[in-house]
């Protein structure tokens, strides 16, 4: 099984070299997360938006897993999937999704419950996404959530109804406008109906036997290495483990079948929502690359927030998940610029950190090198010897800073514009 993961705070453009690679594995799985992401994939010039599915379900004969370590929310995978048959009447999700009965469900007053705690003073402020991931997760935790395999219960709606109640007993005591139970309630049934037509199974037996049978697997993560639960920017994270350890959990496979780890970055960063960011660049430079660079939330068009590449939190995301490769994105937002920046390390006040996961003490300061930038349009070029000399220095500088070979550097968001580095 090989493993593609976000390296930063998101939106590295994962989307695009799972969809690059995938034809070369017979199954792709979601470990993590659930309506919250948002992998952009272009098709015959359009751009779709995945949310829960993984990217694999463009390809035909290429099975797909929402996997154990997700959490599912039935309305909105109702909608993205009436959505992608819009785009491309030929895909049949019916025959080439399974869903892990494990995998736990968000309910319609998780979504609720998340825009309460966001807009309630009380509660810390993370920026989400607003779509139930933490209120998902943490019932599943208190053990006191329902999953995709409880769906056939005889109870199921009963249960349901009761969870629903007491939320919005809870809800009540806010200022938030909410809907009608009734409302919620029989938008959530309808969409529980549609995913009665999915294949429910226990997707480790499948994926465990598709690997003794030489089968590949491509897992993909969602959000990133730096939004992990345990290893990211705590309580700036997301609800869960977006690492190499955590494909390996959400999925049921062991860490010894697991064979190429996949980092994506971008050539500089960016992160939505709040938390530490020390190399944002709050000037008009920032400004500038957020507009090339399209950097707005592909679910919620949020402004991405723009840095320069920090070396020492992408040094550490590499460390902690083990990655093999790095593929490097959005390069070409940077062509033109007279100078790229990037933060080597942080200088404290009793040395230099190489590593770290951007929780700094105060006095931290990063250090920044300035490189000579590179002119022109990059999208169009073909073969890595050709690329300007200024970038090549970049990559090579990159390269030896990070200690794993960086293979691929996506050129423009088009299909094709992506080149393998030798
Ligand atoms: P949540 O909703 O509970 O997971 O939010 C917690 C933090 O995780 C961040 N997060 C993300 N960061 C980047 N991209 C994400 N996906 C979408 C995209 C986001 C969008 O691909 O553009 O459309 O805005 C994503 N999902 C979660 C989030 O910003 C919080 O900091
Ligand atoms: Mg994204």
């Amino acid at each position: 099984m090989d493993i593609v993961l976000g390296l930063q705070w998101g939106d590295e453009g994962k989307g695009k070299f799972i969809d690059l690679i995938s034809e070369g594995y017979h199954m792709t799985a979601r470990f993590n997360g659930g309506a919250n992401a948002g992998h952009s994939i272009e098709r015959n010039g359009k751009r779709i938006t995945l949310k829960s599915l993984p990217s694999g379900i463009f390809m035909k004969g290429v099975q797909n897993v929402i996997g154990t370590g997700t959490v599912l929310d039935p309305v909105s995978l109702r909608k993205e999937i009436l959505n992608l048959k819009q785009f491309d009447e030929t895909i049949e999700p019916e025959n080439s999704l399974m869903i892990s009965k494990k995998a736990h469900l968000v309910l319609p007053t998780h979504r609720l419950l998340d825009c309460f705690m966001e807009d309630n003073p009380d509660y810390t402020t993370i920026g989400t996404t607003r779509n139930g991931i933490a209120q998902a997760y943490s019932n599943k935790i208190l053990r006191q959530n329902l999953r995709v395999g409880d769906i056939d219960a005889p109870d199921f709606r009963n249960k349901v109804e009761q969870i629903l109640e007491r939320d919005y007993r809870l809800l009540a005591g806010g200022d938030m406008v909410l809907p009608s139970l009734e409302e919620i309630s029989s938008e959530f049934f309808e969409a529980i109906d549609f995913l009665k037509k999915f294949t429910r199974t226990e997707t480790e037996l499948v994926l465990n036997t598709a690997l003794s049978e030489g089968k590949k697997i491509l897992a993909e993560g969602s959000e990133a290495v730096m939004l992990d639960i345990d290893h990211g920017t705590y309580p700036y994270v997301t609800s869960s483990s977006t690492t190499a350890a955590g494909a390996c959990v959400g999925l049921g496979v062991s860490p010894k079948k697991v064979g190429e780890i996949f980092g994506i970055a971008k050539a500089y960063c960016t992160r939505v929502g709040n938390g530490m960011f020390p190399t944002e660049i709050f000037d008009s430079v920032g400004e500038e690359i957020r507009q090339k660079g399209n950097e707005f939330g592909s679910n919620t068009g949020r402004p991405r927030r723009i840095g320069w590449l920090d070396l020492p939190a992408l040094r550490y995301a590499i460390m902690i998940t083990g990655t093999t490769q790095v593929i490097l994105t959005k390069a070409d937002v940077l062509s033109g610029m007279e100078s790229v920046a990037v933060c080597t390390h942080y200088e404290l006040e009793d040395g230099n950190l190489a590593r770290t996961s951007g929780t700094l003490p105060e006095n931290a300061r990063p250090v920044l090198k300035q490189m000579k930038g590179w002119e022109g349009d990059i999208t169009a070029i073909q073969g890595s010897s050709n690329l300007p000399e200024e970038l090549k220095a970049f990559l090579s500088f990159l390269n030896d800073e990070l200690g794993v070979p960086i293979t691929y550097l996506s050129t423009g968001p088009g299909r094709d514009e992506i080149l393998k580095l030798n």
